[in-house]
């Protein structure tokens, strides 16, 4: 084991933009942001000394996404072992949406872990798992009600010695789940908005609590759209049966179209494989080769203006 001469290793609890709370075996105590600072996510370990987080130590696990305003990624939380994926009974809930965060869970190298919320809304969950199933038969999916605490002490038993983000929409009710596993009021909650059940960014900061049995639990805000940031090779993993099939496609380069011999079209069409699940596929690949693209640009983009920096820097010297 390392052995640092001055600072103490400590878990990053939250983070809220300018400043993050570091917890160590002897305090919590808030660190506000510098140049210096290395970029940090909630659930990162670190090293601290008095002033400052000297050292960020290497993660197990990183969820990011892409962030909308720059086309960059976005940490999200680190050192994670499950993905809670949360979608709220009381909407529709769309497998679009959580085969993306699936993605993102996987490329994370973390367990997604689909958990319907408010299930005391519903009459019963068999119909909208057997949908889930259909359009992903890995999933790993649980529904629990915070109001009736209904599948919490299940969802409890599978999170021990174990961190779990908490992702969804705003309103799906993670923060409400969060004071249903603690069984106390940790984090603040909002009610949905009547009618179209929107809701209305209560929490505004990622934060890591330490719940029974060891269980981390990082309560996020919520998102609404998660753009996939991950290369095609990361969607197929999460694809294996489709990925299976095209295995015995006639072309190598077979983009499962109208290719002759294509076997994941013929899977399609005789049933094997459902419809929806390959467009989603197909969608998720879309998507993640076009973000590949993007960031080859940006990254050409970068090295054109390191290059043209030394340029710059060899003609000054030059004219000395
Ligand atoms: N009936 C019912 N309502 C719930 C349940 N869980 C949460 N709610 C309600 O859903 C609304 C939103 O819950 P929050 O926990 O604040 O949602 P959130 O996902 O944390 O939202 P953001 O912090 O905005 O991202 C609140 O009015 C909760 O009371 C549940 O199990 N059953
Ligand atoms: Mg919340
Ligand atoms: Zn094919």
């Amino acid at each position: 084991m390392a052995v640092y001469a001055t600072g103490s290793p400590g878990r990053v609890l939250r983070h809220d933009g300018s400043a993050v709370l570091v917890g160590t075996q002897n305090e919590t105590k808030h660190y506000a942001l510098r140049p210096s600072t290395p970029p940090l996510a909630v659930g990162d370990w670190v090293v601290v000394d008095d002033q400052r987080v000297v050292d960020l130590l290497p993660r197990a696990s990183l969820l990011q996404r892409r962030d909308p305003s720059t086309g960059g990624s976005q940490p999200i939380a680190a050192n994670i072992d499950i993905v809670g994926i949360v979608c709220g009974l009381d909407r529709p809930v769309p497998p679009g949406r959580i085969q993306r965060f699936t993605s993102l869970a996987w490329d994370a190298g973390a367990s997604p872990l689909v958990i319907l919320s408010k299930a005391d809304l519903v009459e019963s969950t068999v119909e909208i798992e057997g949908e889930l199933l259909r359009h992903d038969p890995a999933a790993d999916i649980i529904s629990v009600s915070s109001e009736t605490t209904d599948g919490i002490s299940d969802l409890l038993g599978r999170c021990v010695n174990r961190t779990l983000v908490l992702v969804g929409e705003s309103g799906a009710g993670k923060s409400t789940l969060l004071n249903a596993l603690a069984g106390r009021e940790l984090g603040a909650t909002g009610a949905v908005r009547r009618g179209d059940s929107k809701g209305r960014h209560t929490t505004t900061a990622r934060q890591l609590f330490l719940l029974e049995g060891n269980c981390c639990l990082i309560d996020t805000p919520g998102v609404r759209e998660v753009g996939v940031h991950t290369d095609v090779d990361t969607i197929d993993d999460g694809f294996g049966d489709i990925a299976e099939l095209a295995v015995d496609c006639h072309f190598r380069d077979c983009g499962h179209t109208n290719e002759p011999g294509c076997e994941v079209q013929a899977a399609v069409a005789d049933g094997r494989l459902d419809d929806d699940r390959m467009r989603g596929w197909e969608q998720l690949r879309k998507e993640a080769a076009f973000a590949e693209i993007r960031d080859d640009t940006a990254a050409r983009h970068r090295a054109d203006r390191r290059l043209a920096r030394i340029i710059r820097n060899a003609q000054d010297i030059k004219r000395r």
